[in-house]
């Protein structure tokens, strides 16, 4: 069987998402840093986003249908449960994530301090002043969430929790989501747990700058 490219630069969050699948399930896979909007992307994604998946002659972008993909056609532990009720949820929870706490969490509040848009170059105070309080309701909500049973959906790890982890990973670091986070009982002691599989220690993308004095 042909060998599986998975498109995107290590510090993506869904990039890491497809990758963590791969090494869930022990799917050789090699990565190829491509950014976003790059002629290799931009010719699998119609918006150019990260990842993209090449498995010979087959090419899909998304990250969800990526995994998805990889999970239906390699053997190993079953990422997406095929209970209807477990498989419900856990799409609820990646659907949650990707519609609403993604654009929350990373695209306005995290990326405001990686790589803020302001002439000086530091992290711009409106924008995160204005987010910090969803910021903090939207931790809580995950917090409830695997307070119940210890996982995002359900009793048992799946996909949803590969789907959140690297978002969660990139909190930590930033003052006021750090904060919510330490707050976050259950979902501190889910993060310490899940932080240790090897799927996650092996996909840690490299160093970020960690958030300027403003
Ligand atoms: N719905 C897409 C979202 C992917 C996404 O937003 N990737 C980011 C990097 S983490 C990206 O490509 N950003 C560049 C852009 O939106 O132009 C998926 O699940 O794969």
């Amino acid at each position: 069987m042909a060998s599986v490219e998975i498109i995107g630069p290590a510090p993506s969050t869904y990039t890491r998402v497809a990758r963590m699948v791969c090494e869930e399930k022990a799917i050789p896979y090699a990565l190829k840093q491509s950014p976003p909007h790059s002629p290799d992307v931009s010719a699998i994604h119609p918006f150019g986003k990260v990842p993209v998946m090449r498995h010979g002659d087959f090419e899909l972008c998304e990250s969800k249908a990526i995994a998805t993909y990889l999970d239906l056609s390699f053997p190993g532990p079953k990422l997406i449960p095929t209970d209807p009720r477990h498989a419900a949820l856990t799409e609820q929870w990646v659907s949650l994530v990707n519609t609403k706490i993604d654009g929350t969490l990373v695209r306005t509040y995290l990326l405001n301090y990686i790589f803020p848009k302001t002439s000086d170059g530091s992290p711009d105070r409106k924008v995160i002043d204005a987010v910090v309080p969803a910021v903090r309701q939207e931790i809580e909500l995950l917090d409830r969430a695997v307070a119940k049973g210890g996982f995002l959906a359900g009793d048992s790890f799946t996909f949803a929790d590969i789907n959140v982890m690297p978002i969660l990973a990139y909190l930590k670091n930033f003052p006021e989501s750090g904060s919510a986070i330490a707050a976050a009982k259950s979902l501190s002691a889910y993060f310490d747990r899940l932080a240790a599989r090897p799927s996650f220690q092996k996909t840690a993308p490299p160093p970020r700058p960690q958030a300027k004095a403003s």
